[in-house]
């Protein structure tokens, strides 16, 4: 019985507290429908409410997805001002279920370059969502990490240089509360979807010790199975190096 709960328990460990997603591959999801490129993001949507009420069931904590990278600039202008009706779309259709799901919505990046009327809407679920106490849905908008380093580095110069902080006391945690996810833990796992085997500028600072998951599925497809059996991946990879070295261990 004792042997029966300890083995609940240490099951329970091994849920990622935090998950990171890069949602890539809807392009192509549409491409291999023949239809246009902007059908494969709308479709993506649906995906976001599936998997972030699935982790939630799971007892996921935070779940972070890659929504607008600064490299994202580039892409035709047509596609980045649809992009950028994406949130409001997307909050327009699920935010009432997340809401009733105690879903706490959040953004991370650089919101100086979003559209005002992106950011009216990203603003308004942050602020109706800040005291819901559920699973904390992280979109990074307008994100890179070396633009993250680059703006830690500038505040932390800025703070010695108004003598509000001592060169001497520089370690990583004190870098970490100059990055734009101070108040969340470090993600336990990235997956990526679309078949892509790279990290893209995200969050490389905070991946330093993240279980890495690369799926072929392209995020449209991705459902709530495919979830589950990343978590289950990442539970089994836990449990090879359960006991030997957990966090703090040789390979941490
Ligand atoms: C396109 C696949 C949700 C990847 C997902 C502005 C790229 C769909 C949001 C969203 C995008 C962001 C903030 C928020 C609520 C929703 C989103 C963008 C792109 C770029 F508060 N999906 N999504 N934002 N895509």
């Amino acid at each position: 019985m004792a042997e029966y709960h300890k083995q609940l328990s240490s099951d329970a460990q091994k849920i990622p507290e935090h998950v990171a997603i890069i949602m890539d591959g809807n392009g192509r999801w549409a491409q291999k429908r023949s239809l246009p490129r902007v059908s494969g993001h709308r479709e993506a949507l649906k995906t976001i409410k599936r998997v972030t009420l699935e982790a939630q069931r799971l007892g996921v904590k935070v779940l972070t997805l890659y929504a607008f990278s600064t490299e994202n600039w580039k892409r035709p202008k047509s596609e980045v001002d649809f992009l950028m009706k994406l949130p409001q779309q997307f909050l327009n259709t699920y935010l009432v279920e997340l809401i009733e799901n105690n879903v706490q919505v959040r953004v991370m990046g650089d919101m100086t370059r979003i559209p005002q009327y992106t950011m009216r809407a990203v603003s308004q679920a942050v602020e109706q969502t800040k005291s819901n106490t559920g699973l904390i849905l992280n979109f990074a908008l307008n994100y890179g990490s070396h633009s993250e380093i680059v703006s830690a580095v500038k505040k932390m110069v800025q703070d010695v240089q108004a003598r509000k902080l001592d060169p001497e006391s520089i370690d990583e945690d004190l870098l970490a509360d100059y990055m734009l996810s101070p108040a969340l833990p470090d993600p336990d796992l990235l997956i990526r979807t679309g078949g892509e085997l790279r990290l893209s500028n995200f969050m490389l600072w905070q991946l330093a010790y993240t279980e890495l998951y690369f799926t072929d599925t392209f995020w449209p497809d991705f459902n709530e199975e495919d979830l589950r059996k990343a978590v289950r991946e990442f539970a089994c990879r836990q449990r090879r190096f359960g006991g030997l070295n957990g966090k703090g261990g040789d390979n941490k």
